[in-house]
């Protein structure tokens, strides 16, 4: 598939309780390689295999979760183009001065109807996996410290409006409807998987009162063993584990849900199939919602639906 427009999830900056203790967690069980401290006192990290500069960014808060998201668009003259659409659909967008975030160009950041803050961004500092790029190894040391997921996959958001929110992305955003919860009354769509790639999702949204929360940040690993591997980190170091290993029905992604020590909620997840744009959106009724979520089980467990940050 040609891959023109946005690209993907390019970084999350989330609030941490104990900046210090998230460093340890982010950087030694789940094997993020630290790549920076800014003058606000943010941390920065990367997953092994990702190129940019960095996908994770830590800010100590009194209170948990998501300060905004940027997904990376193939260069400026996309960046202007996407800018552009936003306005003509009545989205109001601000730009974020180059430098804001080390070693990022400059952001277009809008609010979504579902109270999250987004951001489009062409530039950030290429610094690569740490293996060259003529002949280089399939591994290095960074892909076997801790959890040591490849990249950032997407991020599951909580919010109000996502009906909202399904129109930015399809009709400005260039994304596709890959699968969709409906309602109990089979009358709305009350969780949406979206993609603008070749991935089963690069966002998904669920319906809730409360805007702007955060439900999980997926990192994505190499082989189901390794997301056993990745649980087995998590309880030799206490980590909070919530659901699984399983395999959810949405997306046939094989999965741990666990949290980090601020309470957000994380994935170690691989797997799922290759949609393309063309393809039937998938559906899932309420009453099959609990496979969706977790397909061996059949189980929607309470904490999914209720414990967001
Ligand atoms: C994911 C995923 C549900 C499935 C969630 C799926 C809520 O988080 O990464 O595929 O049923
Ligand atoms: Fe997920």
């Amino acid at each position: 598939m040609a891959m023109t427009g946005v690209l993907r999830p390019g970084h999350v900056q989330i609030r941490v309780l104990d900046l210090e203790e998230s460093v340890h967690f982010y950087g030694d069980v789940m094997g993020l390689v630290e790549t920076g401290r800014d003058s606000d006192g943010r941390v920065y990290f990367k997953c092994w295999d990702e190129r940019d500069h960095h996908s994770l960014v830590l800010r100590e808060s009194d209170q948990a979760g998501i300060d905004f998201f940027g997904f990376k668009v193939l260069d400026n003259t996309s960046l202007e183009q996407l800018e552009v659409r936003l306005k003509e659909h009545g989205v109001d967008t601000t730009r974020m001065p180059a430098g804001d975030l080390l070693e990022t160009g400059e952001r277009v950041r809008f609010d979504l109807p579902s109270g999250h803050v987004m951001e489009l961004y062409a530039e950030k500092t290429a610094v690569g996996n740490g293996l060259p790029s003529m002949n280089p190894s399939p591994w290095n040391q960074a892909s076997e410290n801790g959890i040591a997921p490849v990249r950032l996959d997407h991020m599951l958001l909580y919010g109000p409006n996502i009906a909202e929110n399904k129109k930015i992305f399809e009709d400005i955003l260039d994304f596709f409807l890959v699968e969709r919860v409906l309602s109990e009354g089979g009358d709305a769509e009350v969780a949406l998987w979206l993609s603008c790639s070749h991935k089963v999702h690069d966002i998904a949204f669920v319906e809730h009162p409360e805007p702007g929360k955060l439900h999980h940040i997926s990192f994505l690993m190499d082989s189901w063993e390794k997301v056993l591997r990745a649980g087995d980190i998590m309880s030799m170091n206490q980590v909070a584990v919530d659901i699984g290993p399983t395999r959810h029905g949405i997306t046939r992604g094989c999965t741990i849900y666990a949290w980090d020590p601020s309470g957000n909620r994380f994935e170690t997840f691989m797997g799922g199939y290759h949609p393309y744009p063309d393809y039937e959106t998938i559906t899932w009724t309420w009453d099959s919602f609990p496979q969706g979520l977790d397909y061996p089980q059949r189980k929607l467990h309470e904490t999914f639906l209720t414990v967001v940050t």
